[in-house]
């Protein structure tokens, strides 16, 4: 067939009574019930089922092209994919979706109800993790050859509860009842060693040869998840790694005496994928997490090693060319040692030419600068599980140290900084020496966080490879963040400038141009209080909440951090109450205060601060005195599917890290597009955004980077604060006495502790003054509806350059140098 017949061919779509005959079959066929009996879950399933055939269809012609052109493909190794919910995403980019919902409603049935029945894939704790799901949706809709890695996690991240205001953790259990998109693929199982030891041989003119005795063995069984791109063309693979049992056991250690050992070292192996780590930028130490590491690096490698040698069998040397590895921060960085392990050891290529090859191959992305988030793993534990490997990152440090000696001879101090082993009581691993080292490429996130990568980070590693360390500034897909969870602005959108902005998010400049347009902003503005109205709805069945949509929406969604500093949000609306008991006129528009977010289980001060929002909540919702000025909405269990509600609901979007700590943030890009207003300090890519939106449509406060390092050196003393703010000592007073905890007093002082005797890390304090001027800004601004207006449209408008297309396009010219591969038919 050639091209112009293709092109002028209608594309595959299948009907509404098509899709309608498709629900019914896999309501009778698959699930085994009918019309009359089905629950939402049936119908749900059986949806999923009708529009999994033309996932699957695509995912088979999209295989088969990619082998037969034998591409150059990224392979995304991620500890975290955060997909979410996938069955409105799937319909949307099979432009199914209404479709879908006509067939449905002819059965009885409302698609929003059974869309709801999906439990969210929570494989991931929140940026990083959601990060590669938008990066993955981008790639498959650019029609970029790509496999995503990770692990299948038995329980993702934990459901959130709120018992009397405290945070509970209960296992998430996403496939209790099946997942209807992952398919088991048994035939491409492998194995993973670990524990044991080494011996070393002499092989012919004197080559030295490892080998390593594993003490177990563990499989891992692929599941594969379609990732469907926009319009259906390409669909990609995330494959996620299962562990098992492979009955494997280590007779040599057994013979060798070691039979105790031998036991210790024979890992549950079913423990490895069983729970995803809920601890967001914290390196964890814990030796089943370093296991869970090597476990999906190594399984993927020899995926992608087997799928290489099918097309060119034992010849090396168009590995690199066929093969680039993105390393989503450093949780994959044993992938480096792994495959040097593999070429030296099992392909037996020489020292340099498999150096060669891995420094071709590997890319790493940096997204912290937070020193407790920087891996470092003990040697010692290293070499009790990968003996090997800590052989081989030394041999890659000794090597590397020699480079470092040519460049600063006998500098021993650069040597000491730039080691992947830090020296001390326990000699570490720092796996972001390692990751850099071993990569070609290195970046940061946002444009300032890049630049602090290189001059504070990694300086000395920008000298010595200039040119390494680059920027990508993060983005999110319009697809899910935009169209499918804003069908409102989506289709005044559409009305307004045409449909091809999911696409080309540029396109939504063509908005600015009425972004002073009266009719066009009641028109938006309407929107905006539908989606008010829907997160009315949903506070009212979460919370038995009553929130009035006149009220200014102010949202702040994250994990919850000090270094995010939900704690100066709730200051603020302290001392907003207060000045209310003070002044039961003090004029203010009502504003409702949203949360979500989650603390890591072990964060005392992180649950001590969502349990104050809670205890402060309770107080003030129900406080006559405020006259409804203010209502504090906290929405347990934030999660993506949660997320689509809350965004496009928000006028205000809370941004609000200290500067120099939060690399980008993502969710800035989200409530943006859907019309938020930033209230935030110039830290990640908060900069860029008011950089595109222009100074007067984004309300920044606070200490900037440079001013935050100079107080920290000059000696910043948060009791300065304390003392010469009446407002800030008062609120901080509050929290020691009993008022929002009747009874309890002293339940909340763990955070005036933190902010006083514990020194405010985070310089909440420097900045509340600064703060609470903004957000009188805010509340002026929003008063005058026409400018509110303008600046929410132009928000959206100005938000094209955080698509995480344009990311990967980056990524694509600056690191992967990649050719999309065109899907026929
Ligand atoms: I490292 N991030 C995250 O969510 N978890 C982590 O373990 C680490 C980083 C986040 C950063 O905090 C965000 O600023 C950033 O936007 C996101 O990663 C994606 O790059």
């Amino acid at each position: 067939m050639n091209a112009k017949a293709t092109k002028t061919q209608p594309s595959p779509v299948i009907d509404k009574a098509a899709f309608k005959s498709a629900v019914i079959k896999h309501l009778h066929c698959t699930l085994g019930t009918d019309e009359n009996k089905a629950n939402n879950h049936a119908w749900w399933k059986a949806t999923c089922a009708a529009i999994q055939e033309q996932v699957l269809e695509g995912l088979r012609k999209t295989q088969k092209t990619h082998y037969l052109n034998d591409t150059r493909a990224v392979h995304y190794f991620s500890a975290e994919f955060l997909m979410g919910r996938l069955l409105s995403n799937n319909l949307q980019n099979f432009g199914l979706f209404d479709v879908a919902s006509g067939a449905l409603k002819e059965l009885g049935v409302e698609i929003s109800d059974i869309l709801e029945e999906e439990p969210d894939m929570a494989l991931g704790n929140g940026g990083l993790g959601r990060l590669a799901a938008c990066f993955i949706d981008s790639l498959a809709t650019m029609e970029l050859p790509a496999i995503g890695y990770g692990i299948h996690y038995e329980h993702g991240l934990f459901r959130q509860e709120i018992k009397s205001g405290a945070q509970i953790e209960r296992p998430d259990s996403w496939r209790d009842y099946g997942n209807p998109w992952e398919i088991c693929r048994p035939e491409s199982t492998q194995e993973v060693s670990l524990y044991g030891y080494v011996e070393t041989k002499y092989g012919e003119n004197g080559r030295v040869l490892k080998e390593w005795h594993p003490g177990s063995i563990v499989k891992g069984v692929p599941w594969d998840i379609p990732v469907v791109g926009y319009e259906g063309k390409t669909v990609n693979v995330l494959r996620l790694w299962q562990s098992e049992a492979s009955g494997y056991f280590n007779w040599d250690v057994f013979n060798a005496g070691g039979y105790v050992d031998a036991q210790r070292e024979n890992v549950q192996a079913e423990t490895i994928s069983k729970v995803l780590y809920p601890n967001d930028e914290t390196e964890a130490g814990k030796e089943l997490r370093l296991i869970q590491q090597y476990f999906f690096c190594s399984c993927s490698l020899k995926d992608i090693i087997r799928r290489y040698k099918r097309a060119h069998g034992d010849d090396w040397s168009r590995f690199a060319d066929q093969v680039v590895i993105q390393l989503n921060d450093t949780h994959p960085a044993i992938s480096v040692p792994e495959l040097m392990r593999i070429l030296v050891d099992r392909a037996e290529l020489g020292w340099d030419e498999a150096w060669g090859i891995c420094t071709k191959v590997f890319a790493y992305t940096n997204h912290t600068l937070l020193p407790e988030a920087l891996e470092k793993w003990p040697a010692r534990m290293i070499e009790k599980i990968l003996p090997r490997h800590l052989e081989i990152i030394y041999e890659i440090n000794h090597r590397f140290m020699a480079e470092v000696d040519k460049k600063w001879p006998g500098d021993n101090a650069m040597k000491e900084k730039l080691s992947i082993i830090e020296e001390g009581n326990e000699k570490m691993v720092r796996m972001g020496h390692l990751s850099v080292i071993g990569s070609f490429a290195v970046n940061g996130v946002a444009e300032m966080h890049s630049r602090l990568v290189k001059s504070s980070l990694f300086p000395e590693f920008d000298e010595l490879y200039p040119g390494k360390l680059t920027n990508v500034t993060n983005g999110i897909t319009p697809r899910r963040w935009l169209k499918a969870c804003n069908p409102g602005l989506s289709k005044l959108i559409d009305k307004k400038i045409g449909d091809d902005w999911p696409r080309d998010l540029d396109k939504l400049q063509g908005l600015a141009k009425f972004a002073s347009n009266k009719t066009f902003q009641k028109q938006f503005m309407k929107v905006k209080l539908e989606n008010k109205e829907l997160l009315a709805d949903e506070i009212r069945k979460s919370l038995d909440l009553e929130v009035d949509v006149n009220a200014i929406f102010d949202v702040q969604i994250k994990r919850l951090h000090e270094y995010k500093r939900q704690h100066l949000a709730l200051l603020h609306i302290m001392a907003l109450y207060r000045r209310i008991l003070e002044n039961p006129d003090y004029d203010m528009h009502p504003r409702v205060f949203v949360f979500g977010a989650k603390a890591a289980p072990g964060y005392k001060l992180a649950k001590d601060i969502i349990y104050a929002i809670n205890k402060v909540a309770d107080k003030i919702n129900n406080d006559p005195r405020v006259n409804n000025k203010i209502k504090i909405a906290f929405l347990p269990n934030y999660r993506v599917s949660l997320a689509e509600k809350m965004i496009p609901a928000a006028d205000v979007s809370e941004q609000i890290s200290t500067a120099g700590k939060e690399a980008s943030g993502t969710g800035n890009m989200k409530l943006a597009l859907n019309g938020a207003v930033t209230i935030g300090t110039l830290d990640g890519a908060n900069v860029e955004i008011a950089e595109e939106v222009g100074d007067d449509n984004i309300f920044i406060f606070g200490l900037t980077v440079e001013e935050v390092n100079e107080l920290k050196a000059k000696g910043y003393n948060p009791y300065d604060y304390y003392y010469k703010d009446p407002e800030i000592k008062a609120v901080l007073d509050w929290l020691e006495t009993d008022y929002f905890t009747p009874g309890k007093p002293g339940a909340l002082v763990s955070i005036k502790q933190s902010l006083l005797d514990n020194g405010d890390p985070y310089m909440v304090l420097a900045d509340f003054r600064a703060y609470s001027d903004a957000q009188i800004a805010v509340d002026a601004a929003y008063r005058d509806k026409e400018r509110w207006a303008e600046m929410a449209i132009i928000n959206t408008a100005k938000m094209g350059k955080f698509t995480s297309d344009r990311s990967i396009r980056d990524y694509v010219e600056r690191v992967w140098k990649l050719s999309p591969c065109k899907i026929e038919g």
